[in-house]
């Protein structure tokens, strides 16, 4: 009777335990989408957070606001900006992984009734198997990213 009592309590624990690395620990920060120009391809940034123990790889996403959505690298080579394609990106455990501008990103091709302030819908899908849901605010720009990068004279 009394061994019992106590082990109860026990198994209480360990199972709130469990639930709490089970739920919310993979997730999204300030998803937002720079309007275009151009309006045939737009592109969304965000922070991924994985505060899971193991590896979580990004593996795509998809929009209802969109053709297609791919995950990009900016290049610049020679001078010329380009974009890869990227099939996937590992988050290793505890770590963030940042799309932003001039970095990894999110395409949206022929997105659709983008308009600033608007809301774009997200999934994230993941390996291992894991689907993500956020909602990107439309924006002209990114906060405090308004360009400095013209040219200051210092006479
Ligand atoms: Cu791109």
């Amino acid at each position: 009777m009394r061994s019992r009592r106590v082990l109860f309590p026990a198994i209480a624990i360990f199972f709130v335990w469990a639930w709490s690395v089970e739920a919310g620990e993979l997730t999204v920060e300030d998803p937002w989408v720079m309007l275009p120009p151009p309006q045939s391809v737009a592109a969304a940034f965000m922070k991924i957070h994985n505060d899971t123990d193991e590896v979580v790889v990004l593996v795509g996403a998809t929009s209802p606001q969109a053709d297609r959505v791919e995950i990009h690298q900016s290049l610049v080579s020679d001078g010329v900006a380009s974009m890869e394609e990227l099939k996937e990106v590992s988050i290793p455990a505890g770590e963030t992984l940042v799309l932003a501008p001039k970095g990894t990103h999110l395409m949206l091709f022929e997105p659709k009734g983008l308009e600033e302030g608007g809301q774009v819908t997200f999934e994230l899908d993941f390996k291992p198997e894991r689907k993500l849901t956020t909602q990107a605010e439309v924006r002209r720009m990114g906060p405090a990213r308004q360009s400095h990068e013209g040219h200051h004279s210092h006479h």
